[in-house]
């Protein structure tokens, strides 16, 4: 069994919030579609920094200051290598997905026009519909959906016919926050390229459980979030080919984004500097580093085929739930179970689940558009990561099956 491979008794002791308890009981934490739990090692890096090297970087010719920048290019090296970008300068350190997605549509705000075409999918975060929409409202530019189906898939069929020569850029995720999906992003982006648009991929869900090759994939812009991947909250990293980022504007302006500043005219610095105005997360970036380490040590394929089983598991005990309905049930899924059971409300059975010390989210998942789709306010999601075991997944099926027996 995967589980013995990875020895996951021993992984979660390196998360010592795993070790507390909730409202008396022992904690399981189901929840990591919103924020992943910190490992020891990413943690110590976190307080070596802060006692041993904390410097302002690329400026200052003190030790400390040397070190915190070669900390920092290190991470930023670590985080080409592990998704796979050509050169280190096509990543861009930013405070996350929604950080990395802003300034793509801003740029964009200079290269849009009226006539030019916009497509987000159906099961995107607000955090693409939104800047898409903004860019939309301020170039003019006609924003259309990529449809999806029942079992929360994309429907690529709509997909190939709604690309058009007009079509500038398209907006995905990898995988679907609230759903779990995992969308076919080779093949979307390989038909996007064909009708001349660039892509934008979300991989806030997807980075946390598989290994992911940019260039295999194709995409031109790729996002991650630390926090999702066992980092810090406050840092994450846009990937985007160099030519892409060549061409879009500075999304801010300020120190360390600059070559050179007269009052008559400024010149930009190179990449990836161009994109990271003033003081960055510096700390954030190196612990983003270590928390790489940290998921490739244990292995992304590993992952990966544990969390697989753990899903497996989870519908299989879910599904014997009375009234039990999961949203999106596609074949091709990452860890992310979303449901609702007839007669109750989301929000009450997240309540009693974390009486139980059960911790899930309920709500739309800033994915309103999906909820309106399946016509419901909202759902429980439970949300797995490696260090989740198959005795949690038992504790949620019987606590569920309390949880309704008490409200109805
Ligand atoms: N895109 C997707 C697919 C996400 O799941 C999230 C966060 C974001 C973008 C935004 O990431 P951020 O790091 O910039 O906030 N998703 C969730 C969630 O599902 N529950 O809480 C946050």
């Amino acid at each position: 069994m995967i589980e013995s491979t990875l020895d996951i008794q021993t992984l979660r002791k390196d998360f010592p919030i795993l070790q507390r308890e909730v409202n008396g009981q022992a904690l399981v934490y189901l929840d990591n579609a919103a924020t992943s739990q910190t490992p020891r090692q990413v943690i110590k890096t976190i307080t070596d920094y802060y006692e041993r090297y904390n410097a302002n970087i690329h400026r200052g010719a003190h030790t400390l200051a040397q070190e915190a920048t070669e900390a920092y290019e290190e991470a930023r090296k670590r985080i080409q290598s592990h998704f796979n970008a050509r050169h280190s300068h096509e990543i861009i350190f930013t405070s996350g997905t929604t950080h990395s997605i802003n300034l793509v549509t801003h740029g964009f705000q200079s290269i849009l026009k009226a006539g030019d075409e916009v497509l987000v999918s159906a099961m995107e975060h607000h955090s693409n519909i939104v800047p898409a929409q903004i860019l939309c409202e301020k170039t003019g530019a006609t924003l259309k959906v990529i449809p999806m189906n029942h079992n929360g898939e994309l429907i690529l069929e709509d997909y190939k016919k709604s690309l058009n020569a007009n079509t500038k850029l398209v907006f995905f995720n990898h995988v679907s926050n609230a759903l779990g999906t995992v969308n076919p992003v080779k093949k979307m982006v390989f038909l996007a390229h064909e009708a001349g648009a660039a892509v934008v991929v979300d991989g806030a869900q997807a980075a946390p459980h598989m290994s992911i090759d940019v260039q295999e994939l194709d995409a031109d812009f790729y996002t991650a979030s630390a926090h999702k991947m066992c980092g810090p909250t406050g840092i994450g990293m846009l990937y985007g080919k160099e030519s892409w980022l060549q061409k879009l504007p500075p999304y801010q302006g300020g120190g360390e984004m600059i070559s050179e500043v007269t009052f008559e005219k400024t010149t930009y610095a190179d990449l990836p500097h161009k994109f990271e105005a003033g003081t960055p997360n510096i700390c954030g970036g190196i612990a983003f580093g270590a928390a790489i380490t940290y998921l490739e040590d244990i292995g992304m394929d590993l992952i990966a085929g544990y969390e697989n089983e753990l899903l497996e598991y989870a519908n299989e005990k879910l599904m014997d739930v009375p009234g039990m309905h999961i949203y999106g049930p596609s074949a091709n899924k990452t860890s992310v179970i979303s449901f609702n059971i007839e007669g109750i409300h989301p929000y009450d059975l997240g309540t009693l689940l974390d009486k139980m010390g059960i911790a899930v989210r309920t709500g739309h998942h800033c994915a309103q558009p999906i909820m309106d789709f399946y016509e419901i306010p909202g759902t429980v999601r439970v949300s797995f990561s490696f260090y989740n075991t198959l005795e949690e997944v038992d504790m949620l099926a019987s606590g569920v099956s309390r949880a309704v027996k008490m409200l109805t």
